[in-house]
């Protein structure tokens, strides 16, 4: 069979040029990494050919012998990272995993509380435009306006004020420990049931680096591509026998159709990688490089939301450093020296998401790259010098630099 880069050299030459940009630049994108290659073997292959509908034995379509093998290690594999009883491997995302959640737990109209977008909240947890919100109704708890950690008053005010069917909790941008027993003590209070998202902090949980929702939450849904280093997609877990049943029929057909059997192929090989004793290493240098880079960024005069962090990353609020600078000018600066992070809302936020005060920045792909702890303080040297950059130069040298040093941490393909 010719290869892609006879086939179609434009798509070949773009996906060269990708590979090219991430083996040269210094990822600190909190919710991304670097798969093995294991996984991307496991992605591109004819798995991708296949209609799976339903699930391992009870399929809606013939030719899925071997498919049944792959989806049921991927579950056995998820049940034992997490050590529950049930597991769903077929939402295509961390959004299609919280819909079909929801889909289990919910009728429309039914309410929830979270936390918010702007305050560090995931998309689907109750932003306006998503159907988080638009089928249900979300209210929010706060973070606490001097540590900007959970507010667990607020929380419990808000539950005994709402009394809402499910309290949500889990983050797109919480640098600090989610004391998962609190939440369920409020849950149980007001007869709530409880869902964890630990999308962001999946790798960490499995790795020893951050506590389990497991006993606490009744249903946790994450991400598998980010601390958990594994490809795009999304799982659901609970050890709650007939909600696994509501879960499964909310997966498919609720909200979905054919699995992505090629991705939940990946799925089983990146949670085979993460039962091994090396990934436990692997989490616990995650949390010790984010605290390194907090530290060092700290001595340079950036203030960190809630002082620093417990976990793999960080918001920098950059108004310490200079009260004009914003996240948007920062990301782009940062981009022209060869370091990718992302814009972020500070809490309570003067400007708008587009621009903010803040950046977020995480140590998952970094650390997979093998940088460590020794390493940290010439990336955040990096980071102020890029920030400060006067000129087209100035960038251009830490640009040099930053390159210097993905050649001596190169990705793992
Ligand atoms: N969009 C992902 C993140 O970057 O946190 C998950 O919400």
């Amino acid at each position: 069979m010719p290869a892609l880069s006879q086939t179609d050299p434009l798509i070949a030459d773009l996906i060269a040029k990708e590979q090219r940009r991430q083996e040269t630049t210094l990822e600190l994108i909190a919710s991304e990494n670097h798969v093995s290659q294991a996984v991307l073997d496991a992605v591109g292959t004819v798995l991708t050919n296949k209609y799976a509908e339903g699930y391992p034995g009870a399929r809606y379509y013939g030719g899925c012998e071997f498919h049944d093998q792959i989806e049921q290690v991927a579950i056995d594999r998820a049940k034992q990272m997490f050590g529950c009883r049930f597991a769903n491997v077929q939402p295509h995302s961390g959004a299609n995993a919280n819909l079909a959640a929801f889909l289990s737990l919910l009728q429309p109209g039914d309410r929830y509380i979270s936390l918010n977008l702007a305050s560090g909240g995931h998309l689907s947890h109750g932003m306006k435009l998503n159907t988080s919100a638009i089928f249900y109704k979300p209210d929010h708890y706060e973070l606490d306006p001097k540590s900007q950690l959970i507010d667990f008053e607020s929380v419990r005010r808000k539950a005994h004020e709402v009394k809402p069917k499910l309290i949500l909790c889990g983050y797109s941008a919480y640098p600090r420990t989610i004391d998962f027993a609190k939440f369920r003590a409020i849950a149980d209070e007001v007869g709530a049931l409880l869902m964890a998202d630990v999308a962001h902090i999946a790798g960490l949980v499995v790795g020893g680096a951050h506590p389990s929702p497991f006993p606490h939450a009744h249903v946790v849904t994450t991400t598998t591509h980010k601390t958990l280093r594994g490809p795009r997609g999304g799982l659901i877990l609970t050890d709650d026998e007939a909600l696994s049943k509501a879960i499964n029929r909310s997966v498919f057909p609720g909200s979905q159709g054919g699995p992505l059997m090629h991705v939940i192929a990946g799925k089983a090989v990146a949670f085979g990688e993460a039962l091994k004793p090396e990934f436990k290493a692997y989490a616990a240098q995650v949390v010790r490089n984010a605290k390194a880079l907090a530290a060092a960024l700290t001595d340079l005069g950036y203030r960190l939301q809630s002082g620093g962090t417990d976990n793999h990353l960080m918001l920098v609020d950059l108004r310490a450093r200079n009260a004009d600078y914003t996240g948007a000018d920062a990301e782009r600066a940062l981009e022209r020296a060869g370091i990718i992070t992302n814009k972020n809302a500070i809490l309570n936020d003067p400007r708008p998401p587009k621009v903010t005060s803040g950046i977020r920045l995480g140590t998952p792909a970094v650390t997979t790259r093998g940088l460590g702890e020794a390493d940290m303080a010439a990336v955040a040297s990096f980071i102020d010098r890029a920030i400060g950059a006067k000129d087209e130069a100035a960038s251009a040298e830490v640009r040099r630099e930053v390159a210097a040093m993905c050649e001596r941490f190169p990705m793992p393909h």
